[in-house]
């Protein structure tokens, strides 16, 4: 993809943003603002639903014309056309990166390997349809008879970060006589404390798994089995209460679980772009097909803009440009995500795993170390919660954090003002922090002196404000889409592999070699560093003396 493509800070529009850098470093947005009195206008995109105000960014007209020539310079158009034609994208796995085929609409046709993928997908779709219809319909019984009441998600990473986030999410239009619950950490606790007040005869576990060899799920999965066996008795009773999302019929098989209870999906949709795929099985028991079938239409919506919208107008492009700004030339190090809407109380956890995943690279396509940053950190909290805690470093501290601000102007919980003073919170933060308080204003105030500086913000704090009209399941996939297609946009001009994540495959066998050391009966020759040695003969010797 890249064979034309120059090293990234050889493009002409990568010096010429260098050499702009230290003039638009000197200015302020009070400034900047009080000379065009309609840059919040002009600085904002709409698409899609999704109202992008882009205006209180550390940038001129020239910044962003350098940064939308350096996106045509990197070839992304190309990137994107390539993604969407299904070409294997991901090079160090040798797979195509089709995501945005799960949300195609019937007809469309994307082809891989020279089949048509979207008839399969449909197909997958109908399935889940009617598995969930039958759930929540109480039609599908559990062994002895009783309807599930509960549905426990195991799976851990992309398997689990996007049906948690989007059962949070769509909570207000869940089915809200059933339980939902998800079970990731090997830690015990985790599934100790998600099935301790469930009955079992009513529990449906859905066994959530690409490869379905993942050491956390199957552990967990296996804990679900034992679990359940000890109310149900049956072996026959798995048959009813565990079903299985994966690539790996045999593994399933394997486990116990009928294949014909087994939803499937693709090596072509990654572990973090699958939560429309039948990973999503659990929020689609729990919100409805139709509205399953509106997210994913939300989704696509945001796919098409992104694929055919010109770059100065297109959400995900300008997006992806702002972060690399200010990762790659203010030297910021974090994002902050700030979505002023509890239900999105797990989206900055979400999202950490879509873009530090896809973007925590350190090579580029060919190989060779990047000589400039990757992927920024992700991080963030609800407001207003976030503001009575870490906004104090955002407005005062040393350190540059460009916040995203996520809002919606219907509540889904009117009650009384909170929505007006929610709004008006995120209003006034952007505000305060791209504007602060001069110390002549704080002077104004009265305020003696020696305070003077304490109580003076320095502003030229940049964010975005993304406004939607209300979290729907249409608005929730046309969010997630945004900052998939983001993501996208800064992995391409990264030149890096956005699809890999070699560094979970590492997690996956690392403990592998220290479990049989824990877990001998005689004191194990051990062969680490002196510190691993050292804490895991503490650690037996702890054990020991648990009470
Ligand atoms: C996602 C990653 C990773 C993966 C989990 C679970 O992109 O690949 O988070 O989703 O490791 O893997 P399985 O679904 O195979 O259990």
């Amino acid at each position: 993809m890249t064979a034309n493509i120059a090293p990234l800070t050889q493009c002409a529009a990568w010096k010429a943003l260098e050499a702009h850098y230290p003039k638009v470093r000197e200015l302020h947005l009070r400034q900047i603002f009080a000379d065009d009195p309609n840059r919040g206008e002009r600085m904002a995109a709409e698409a899609v639903g999704i109202y992008f105000d882009y205006s209180k960014h550390r940038i001129t007209d020239e910044t962003l014309k350098l940064l939308l020539q350096l996106a045509e310079e990197s070839g992304l158009r190309a990137h994107i056309d390539a993604m969407f034609r299904g070409e294997k994208m991901n090079v160090t796995e040798q797979r195509a990166v089709l995501h945005v085929a799960l949300r195609a609409r019937k007809g469309q046709a994307i082809v891989v390997d020279g089949e048509d993928v979207v008839p399969r997908v449909h197909g997958v779709l109908d399935r889940m349809a009617d598995f969930s219809n039958r759930v929540r319909g109480g039609e599908w019984k559990g062994h002895t008879g009783k309807p599930i009441r509960n549905v426990v998600n195991i799976g851990i990473g992309g398997s689990d970060l996007g049906p948690a986030m989007a059962y949070e999410a769509l909570r207000h239009y869940s089915r809200r006589d059933m339980t939902f619950r998800f079970v990731s950490n090997i830690d015990g606790t985790d599934f100790a404390e998600a099935t301790r007040d469930l009955d079992a005869e009513e529990t449906l576990f859905i066994i959530s798994s690409k490869t379905f060899t993942t050491l956390e799920t199957m552990t967990n999965a296996h804990t679900a089995r034992v679990w359940a066996l000890k109310t149900l008795k049956h072996q026959a009773a798995i048959a009813s209460h565990f079903v299985a999302v994966s690539t790996n019929a045999d593994e399933v098989a394997k486990f116990g679980i009928d294949t014909a209870n087994m939803f499937e999906f693709w090596d072509w949709v990654g572990g973090r772009y699958s939560m429309d795929s039948a990973i999503g099985l659990s929020t689609m028991v729990a919100i409805g097909k139709e509205s399953f079938r509106d997210m994913l239409d939300g989704f696509h919506q945001m796919d098409e803009h992104f694929r055919t919208a010109p770059f100065e107008r297109n959400l995900p492009v300008l997006m992806g440009l702002l972060t690399l700004w200010y990762n790659n030339f203010f030297g910021a190090q974090t994002v902050a995500v700030l979505p002023y809407e509890q239900y999105l109380n797990r989206f900055p956890a979400y999202l950490q795993q879509l873009t530090m995943e896809s973007n925590g690279k350190r090579v580029s396509l060919d190989g060779t170390e990047v000589a400039y940053q990757t992927a920024p950190i992700y991080w963030g909290e609800p407001g207003t919660n976030g503001q009575h805690s870490f906004y104090q470093l955002i407005h005062q501290g040393t350190k540059i954090i460009p916040c995203d601000f996520i809002a919606f102007a219907q509540p889904l919980n009117p009650l009384g003002r909170h929505h007006d003073v929610l709004l008006a919170n995120v209003f006034a933060q952007a505000e305060a922090l791209a504007f602060g308080k001069t110390s002549q204003e704080v002077r104004a105030d009265g305020m003696p002196e020696w305070l003077v500086p304490h109580r003076t913000f320095e502003g030229n704090r940049p964010s975005n404000t993304i406004l939607l009209e209300r979290l729907t399941p249409q608005a929730l996939g046309k969010l997630v889409a945004l900052y998939e297609h983001s993501v996208f946009t800064q992995g391409a001009i990264w030149q890096i592999d956005s699809f890999d994540q070699w560094g979970v495959e590492l997690g996956k066998v690392l403990a592998q070699r220290i479990i049989p050391e824990l877990e001998a009966k005689a004191e194990p020759k051990l062969e680490h560093d002196s510190s691993t040695n050292t804490l895991i003969r503490r650690y037996r010797k702890l054990r020991q003396t648990s009470p």
